[in-house]
């Protein structure tokens, strides 16, 4: 990534004066940067079962059910019980034929299909299914990641995901695009699974965790950096979330994540506001959201200033809010417009206001792509809005009396795509 990074200081200085101009440049850049995706659920393929692609992949996404199931007369389970290839059959006639893909889902898969020179307005998926059956996995994975301008990819990585774990006791093949975050969820979310699966792995864990359990637990995380070095250690959490937290989870975070990531100098992200299993029967569809309480993460940042904190919040209410706190804490980095928030009306709204509040210093967008030609509609359309924003604070700047430089632009630019991200890795840390 140092070649992406070092390749913007080389463009003269070109002082814009006019509006014009600035946009012009702006959404030059914007388009022609490479972006470092710092959360996504892709694999590559050397991961087999995990990875997703191709059109069955794409429109059994788990957004597209959830807008399926408003479309249909059809209970949830009756359409798992379908092969996946009639599964998409019925999300393509459903969504895209017998009505209009308006949504950003959908129309994020027309994108894809255009960017592949495939026809969005096919009646079937016959002519898209004989594409995908043709492709080459190597070839077409670089010109998915080349066309979108993704220069990384950070992958979830759960350890307690068994299909996961045999991959990594293979000794898989890594490719150096995707890079690995380990994810907790399990470990602090619910205590008996994971007490469970700790005891599985050889390591003793108390039904409620004590002194002994603290230690085991730091075992098992470092057992796991050392297997797959991480960029940085995650966990999403529910709306509700509190610190200091009483419980297993506080105590788990407290006296082993932190610490963990003091000593290993990566950065703790917490994904918060989530409502899993609001409706039980949609399964990975099934999760919604809730306002959360940002004094969480103000309290977090306030008593662990060693630790540095990547935080995105799934409720559009608390994006002012997490604003406010990255003002309060330079260890707090907010990232992404995650979810439920990654649709433009509200990827332009977010952008906005941080840009007005934090300047460049936030990490504008994060795909979180579980299929990997998502990447061919999510990044285009992040872009297009973080772009407009941007270009609309620098005609602020330069009506203000002061012109911007293009160098300049690819420096802020770099920050909001790459580099604000990268500079809080452990390579870029002891570089
Ligand atoms: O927790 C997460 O990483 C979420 O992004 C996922 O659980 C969610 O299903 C998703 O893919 C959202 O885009
Ligand atoms: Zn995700």
């Amino acid at each position: 990534m140092t070649e992406i990074v070092e390749n913007r200081t080389a463009v003269p200085q070109q002082p814009l004066h006019g509006a014009e101009d600035v946009r012009l440049h702006t959404a030059r850049v914007v388009q022609e940067m490479a972006v470092f995706d710092m959360h996504t659920h892709l694999f590559p393929p050397a991961f087999t079962e995990l990875t997703r692609s191709g059109i069955d992949d794409l429109l059994t996404y788990h957004y597209l059910v959830a807008e399926l199931m408003r479309a249909v007369e059809m209970r949830p389970e009756q359409f798992r019980r379908l092969t996946k290839p009639a599964q998409a059959d019925l999300v393509w006639d459903a969504l895209f034929v017998r009505n209009t893909p308006l949504s950003e889902a959908t129309c994020g898969v027309v994108a894809v299909l255009s960017a592949l020179g495939l026809d969005p307005s096919a009646p079937n998926l016959t002519e898209a299914r004989e594409f995908f059956r043709d492709v080459t996995p190597s070839d077409h994975l670089a010109r998915v990641f080349d066309r979108a301008r993704v220069g990384g990819v950070v992958m979830t990585n759960d350890p307690f995901d068994t299909r996961e774990v045999r991959v990594w006791d293979e000794g898989p093949e890594l490719d150096d695009r995707f890079h690995t975050a380990l994810r907790l969820d399990t470990l602090l979310n619910d205590w008996p699974e994971g007490r469970k699966r700790l005891i599985a792995a050889g390591y003793a864990a108390a039904a409620e965790p004590d002194a002994a359990t603290v230690v085991q637990a730091r075992r098992f995380i470092d057992a796991w950096i050392a297997r797959m070095a991480p960029l940085y250690l995650a966990v999403s959490l529910p709306d509700d979330f509190a610190w200091p937290g009483d419980g297993p989870r506080g105590l788990l975070i407290r006296d082993v994540v932190l610490p963990a990531c003091r000593d290993h100098g990566l950065p703790f992200a917490m994904m918060i506001g989530v409502r899993r299993a609001v409706n039980p029967e949609l399964h990975d569809a099934g999760d919604g959201l809730g306002r959360a309480d940002v004094t969480a993460v103000q309290r977090m940042c306030a008593e662990h200033p060693d630790n540095r904190f990547l935080v995105t919040m799934l409720s559009r209410e608390n994006q002012h809010d997490l604003c406010v706190a990255a003002r309060k804490f330079s260890n707090l980095m907010p990232f992404g417009c995650w979810w439920f928030l990654n649709n433009p009306s509200i990827v332009s709204e977010i952008t906005r206001e941080r840009l007005e509040m934090l300047g460049t210093s936030f990490i504008a967008q994060h795909s979180d792509a579980r299929v990997l030609e998502q990447l061919l509609y999510k990044w285009p359309h992040a872009r297009r809005e973080i772009s407009l924003a941007l270009a609309d604070q620098y005609v602020r700047v330069v009506e203000n009396g002061r012109p911007v430089t293009v160098a300049e632009i690819e420096r802020d630019v770099g920050r909001l795509l790459a580099d604000n991200f990268l500079q809080w890795t452990p390579s870029r840390q002891s570089a």
